[in-house]
């Protein structure tokens, strides 16, 4: 039995971690999560014997100081994680993404815990459509938003403290996750939430970028392995082979949710929009004998819309304030 500390527990990936971490090992599990626009409290389970929710931030290092010398590992999930509002307004993504990871850092060090960096392929920066190059553990550090190069930061930050202090810790950087509890500012569940509302899908730009699908159970998988087995001090990317550029993605929704499949409108372009991101596992695969267990796309999203259509209670309180930033943006 291990105590895992989940930072950003009540976020998409984070809370499916739980899930996944509570039904297949007995593992106890405490989330600390500021509930965030991002946040949502209601996609975990309530508190009893193997889960405890705390409200409050990675920043706060008393905070840090009581909860991280009371667990085993540290899987830290917890960031502002979307590129459109770090456009918007970077502040937030410094202060979580960057001076929080400093302070989990600071803990983790003081108290010997070992701990997980979440992290993502956008700090490759992106590769151009025709490049027969895919990222991998030796790509150079390359970000283009200030989410990306906020979470690059991190990163940095994580394989100083590894080098000159020794903290125990691992990193993964993994592509685009899809599947439930996502929120609905993200192109997936946005799309299917529009549909399900009789709004047509908002297809950024010529929607020619492409990006590598993985399902979130998948991505879990892997940072579960990389705790059992990861190498310390060492990167693993996490990626499942998923490319597809978003209006193939689009025009999938479409059918899946019996629409004509070119009801979408072309709307303005993410400035700095990164054309495409494609991960490399092989390490993965090789050294920790990971595999996805959700290769095929095509189910995952059609499992993926039953759920936004099974949980409307969810994602409804959420829907019109992110549709509001979008207009206020054109898109
Ligand atoms: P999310 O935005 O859905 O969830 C983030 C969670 O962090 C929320 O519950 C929020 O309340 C919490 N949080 C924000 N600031 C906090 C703070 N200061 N203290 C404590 N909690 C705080 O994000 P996600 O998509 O689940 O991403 C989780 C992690 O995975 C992030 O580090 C992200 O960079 C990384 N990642 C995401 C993807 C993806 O496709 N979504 C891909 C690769 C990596
Ligand atoms: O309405 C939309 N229309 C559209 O065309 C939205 C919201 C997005 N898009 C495009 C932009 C991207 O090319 O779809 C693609 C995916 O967009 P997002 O869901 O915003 O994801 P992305 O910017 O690729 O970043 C995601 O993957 C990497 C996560 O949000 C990050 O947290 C993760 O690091």
């Amino acid at each position: 039995m291990t105590r895992l500390l989940v930072t950003g527990g009540a976020g998409f990936i984070g809370a499916n971690f739980v899930h996944q971490v509570l039904e297949s090992t007995d593992d106890v599990v405490t989330v600390l999560d500021s509930l965030s626009y991002a946040g949502n409290r209601a996609s975990l389970p309530d508190d009893g014997p193997r889960f405890r929710f705390v409200r409050g931030s990675v920043a706060d290092p008393a905070l840090l100081d009581d909860l991280v010398p009371r667990h085993d590992a540290v899987v830290h999930f917890a960031a502002e994680s979307h590129n459109d509002n770090s456009l918007l307004d970077p502040s937030p993504f410094i202060d979580t993404n960057i001076v929080g990871t400093f302070e989990l850092l600071q803990a983790v060090r003081h108290h010997d815990v070992r701990y997980h960096h979440i992290s993502t392929d956008e700090v490759y920066g992106d590769l151009e459509l025709d490049d027969p190059a895919r990222f991998t553990e030796t790509t150079p550090y390359n970000p283009s938003s200030p989410y990306s190069a906020s979470k690059a930061g991190s990163d940095l930050l994580v394989r100083a403290w590894v080098r000159s202090f020794g903290v125990r810790a691992t990193i993964s950087n993994c592509s685009n996750n899809y599947g439930p509890y996502q929120h609905v500012e993200k192109f997936i569940p946005r799309q299917i939430t529009n549909l399900i509302d009789g709004v047509r899908p908002r297809l950024y730009g010529a929607g020619l970028n492409v990006r590598d699908w993985i399902h979130v159970r998948d991505h879990n998988l892997a940072v579960l392995r990389i705790l059992e087995a990861g190498t310390i001090g060492e990167t693993y990317l996490i990626g499942a082979d998923g490319e597809l550029n978003n209006v193939t993605v689009i025009r999938l929704i479409l059918e899946l949710m019996g629409n004509d499949p070119d009801d979408f409108d072309h709307v303005t372009d993410r400035p700095g929009h990164d054309m495409r991101y494609a991960i490399d596992a092989s390490r993965l695969r090789a050294e920790l004998g990971w595999a996805p267990v959700y290769p095929d796309f095509r189910a995952g999203l059609a499992a993926t819309i039953a759920w936004y259509r099974d949980n409307e209670a969810w994602w409804r309180p959420m829907k019109d304030q992110t549709e509001a930033k979008y207009a206020r943006t054109g898109q």
